[in-house]
């Protein structure tokens, strides 16, 4: 398996298509947007992450790696497109369009032996549908073709080291395609790499997440009611966490990211009645942002100058530290006391925005009567929140 397909260059796509190159595999990266392949075929990438720089140039050189719109003959084929969804009522179903467009593009480039894994997260049942989609289209039937899930776990702004590092799990449609991905995967992982089935693998996937959504809709909920009793819930988790078997996670200001916000929807859409602590996990999530703003704009309510008063909002990313905007709570927080107040919005990880000037830190807090902490970045460890108004979201200043 010497030759390798990658179709998505996004955040997984890209730096995986890197590290198959940089392990010798001739790598053909495609991806749908022209922008996108321009811009990589001239060393400049759009994934922020350390490494893939260096990566991408070495590669190029080295010719260990082609990127184009068009996808050609290889031994393996690696999907790695999004899998959006879409609003339904009250619940989102997921979209496969992606998946599909990408297995259709595939399918003429087939030959007996070759190997189709599909790394986006899906619905349970995906890749055994992908493998019959495959067998009605094509000439190939069950065992022309090696299919198997490999879903990745990686945290975004860590990628390339969790690429290498983290165990992965692969699952096949049968036992001889997992073992081919595991073998495949040995070439970049470092790890153990755990072997089942495809539906077992798919699911694996989607429990990660969705235990990470309700575990931090348990700390969201529970600042609700710590605020209630007028407990400062950063001090308090870290009380509870230093019982040996618990460990309650940092309440925020909702949930952002492509991921946590969206993967548990793959079960919720899907098994409606057995999903029902999913859900409300959702919702207790979705539903943070909102109490934020009621909680500072009931303050604001008490006060004859509200509209004259000056507000510091820290933090617009989904999380800390990084500087991605997709899904984040904190940007739509911002956007609306930007809409009816007098704000300055600083994030140490954002230069500008298309839509309001980013100020910097020390000019936030020299202007503003009443501070907004919404995204913990190390930065803002620093700041003294002295004599000015604090609401802090986020546990900056829990030990104060
Ligand atoms: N968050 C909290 N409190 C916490 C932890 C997170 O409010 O204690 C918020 C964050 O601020 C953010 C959101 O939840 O808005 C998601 O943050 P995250 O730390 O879960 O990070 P993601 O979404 O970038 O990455 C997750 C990871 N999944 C797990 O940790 C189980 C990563 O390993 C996955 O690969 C990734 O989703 C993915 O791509 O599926």
């Amino acid at each position: 398996m010497n030759s390798c397909c990658v179709l998505g260059l996004g955040y997984i796509g890209l730096p995986t298509a890197l590290l198959f190159a940089d392990a010798g595999v001739k790598v053909l990266g495609v991806d749908i947007n022209q922008n996108i392949i321009n811009n990589l075929n001239n060393g400049i990438n759009h994934i922020n992450e350390s490494g893939i720089e260096n990566l991408l140039k070495n590669n190029l050189k080295n010719n260990n790696l082609k990127i184009s719109q068009k996808v050609s003959f290889a031994d393996v084929f690696l999907v790695t497109v999004p899998t959006p969804f879409l609003k339904s009522g009250d619940i989102n179903i997921p979209n496969l369009d992606y998946i599909n467009s990408a297995i259709d593009s595939i399918i003429p480039f087939l030959k007996k032996g070759n190997l189709i894994i599909l790394e986006s997260t899906v619905p349970v049942g995906t890749t055994e549908s992908i493998a019959k989609k495959i067998y009605k289209e094509s000439k190939f039937q069950k065992d022309d073709i090696y299919i198997a899930y490999c879903p990745e776990r990686v945290l975004p702004g860590n990628i390339i080291f969790e690429l290498k590092n983290n165990e992965r799990i692969i699952g096949g449609i049968n036992n001889e395609s997992a073992q081919k991905g595991k073998y495949f995967y040995k070439k970049i992982c470092k790890s153990k790499i755990n072997v089942t089935d495809s539906k077992t693998a798919e699911l694996t996937k989607l429990t990660e997440n969705a235990f990470r959504d309700i575990n931090i809709a348990f700390a969201n909920e529970l600042s609700l009611i710590a605020d209630k009793l007028d407990i400062n819930i950063y001090k308090l988790i870290s009380f509870t966490n230093n019982h040996p078997r618990v460990n309650v996670l940092k309440p925020g200001c909702g949930v952002g990211g492509h991921c946590i916000a969206v993967d548990p929807w793959f079960l919720i859409s899907e098994f409606k009645e057995e999903s029902k602590l999913l859900k409300s996990a959702r919702e207790v999530n979705i539903n943070k942002p909102f109490w934020i703003i009621q909680k500072v704009e009931k303050y604001l309510g008490k006060l004859d100058n509200k509209l004259s008063i000056k507000i510091g909002i820290f933090g617009i990313t989904y999380k800390p530290n990084v500087n991605d905007l997709r899904e984040s709570p904190a940007l739509e927080i911002a956007k609306y006391f930007l809409e009816k107040y007098q704000v300055l919005i600083c994030d140490p990880y954002i230069q500008t925005h298309s839509e309001f000037k980013i100020h910097s830190i020390e000019e936030t807090l020299a202007n503003s009567h009443l501070l907004i902490f919404l995204v913990e970045h190390n930065e803002f460890k620093k700041i003294n929140p002295k004599n000015k108004v604090l609401f802090d979201f986020c546990g900056i200043f829990e030990n104060e």
